[in-house]
């Protein structure tokens, strides 16, 4: 059940599905340093609704404003954020994206407000890589393409260099993994995504993961790679988590929820990467009866993948926009 590898409609959806069960199922362990696997364990058998957090919330407005536009809008994708956090400010945003809400609010342009967070260098923080999953989608098989436009879409709200990096990584990541026969190699994966995230401190955890043995517990891997809210410790620590378990979402999400720190962020884009690979036959049934809203994830997924038929036809020709 567990080691589906669906067509490109099911890694579509199930990209989308992985990034909403991770992060529910990461939410309740958010900031702990250590989660020990039987509760985790318990938590992805119990019966309670998964119930999403920004993560998903933002993911959902980024394929949104994608579709609406048919390409990249910063202002719409700003107002989208804006919208969907005034709607329900309460699900659990980081510091930073209110603030830019607000300054919109107060007139400051789309693509100077984000620039004004933490005393002007914008923010690093791992909000842009959390959302990015339909720009990998889309730019399945494009790794590059990905990054370029996974960039563009963090600058909304990430402005430091190490942000749109990290966002960059996730969705180049996201669009290899849909086009790649499972299960894919740690060596053959960095080497796809490394030139997406130039930066020393996406490079040296990079270089890291090759490094960690299969039985390292967590708390060790955690150590090695950090489990912050930072970009560049959150990225490193999903894709640690994904090629732990590469054949297997469940056990993927899992293991992320059990690194710490930033659970429910690092189990998101792991369950991005593990969907993309394996499709939404590997999210088990019981998970997806407990999510919140799967039926419209599902549906975006299928948009998106309309979508992006549409302008990677061999018969018509991209615009800059995406
Ligand atoms: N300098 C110092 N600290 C920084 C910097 C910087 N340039 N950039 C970020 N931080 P934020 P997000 C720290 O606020 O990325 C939710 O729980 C700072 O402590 O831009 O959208 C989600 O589930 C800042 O508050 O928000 C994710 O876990 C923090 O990084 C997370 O929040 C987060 O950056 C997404 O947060
Ligand atoms: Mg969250």
């Amino acid at each position: 059940m567990d080691t589906g590898t669906d067509g490109l409609g099911g890694r579509f959806r199930g990209a989308l599905l992985g990034v909403a069960a991770g992060d529910a199922l990461g939410a309740p362990f958010e900031g702990r340093p250590r989660v020990e696997p039987a509760s985790v364990d318990a938590w992805a058998r119990a019966d309670q609704p998964l119930r999403r957090t920004d993560d998903t919330l933002m993911t959902l407005g980024l394929a949104r404003s994608l579709l609406a536009c048919r390409g990249f809008d910063g202002a719409h994708m700003a107002a989208t954020f804006a919208e969907d956090h005034a709607a329900q400010p309460w699900r659990g945003y980081g510091a930073g994206p209110p603030r830019i809400f607000a300054a919109l609010r107060a007139g400051v342009p789309w693509d100077e407000a984000a620039r004004g967070l933490f005393g002007g260098g914008g923010s690093f923080g791992n909000g842009a890589p959390m959302r990015v999953a339909p720009v990998g989608l889309v730019h399945h098989g494009d790794p590059g393409g990905a990054a370029r436009l996974a960039g563009r879409t963090a600058s909304v709200t990430h402005a430091h260099e190490l942000g749109r990096q990290g966002a960059a990584l996730q969705a180049a990541a996201v669009a290899w993994l849909v086009d790649a026969t499972a299960p894919p190699s740690r060596d053959r994966l960095v080497d796809a995504v490394r030139a997406a995230a130039p930066a020393q401190e996406f490079q040296d955890r990079l270089d890291a993961l090759e490094g960690i043995p299969p039985g390292w517990p967590p708390e060790r891997v955690a150590a090695r790679l950090g489990n912050g809210i930072e970009a560049f410790q959150s990225v490193p620590a999903a894709l640690h988590a994904f090629l732990r378990h590469p054949g297997s979402l469940t056990r993927a999400v899992c293991h992320a929820v059990t690194l710490g720190g930033d659970t429910d962020t690092i189990a998101a884009m792991t369950g991005a990467l593990a969907g993309a690979a394996l499709g939404a036959t590997a999210v088990p049934g019981s998970w997806r009866s407990r999510l919140e809203d799967a039926d419209r994830l599902e549906h975006l997924a299928d948009d998106l993948l309309a979508w992006s038929r549409t302008w990677r036809s061999p018969t018509t020709t991209g615009g800059d926009q995406r």
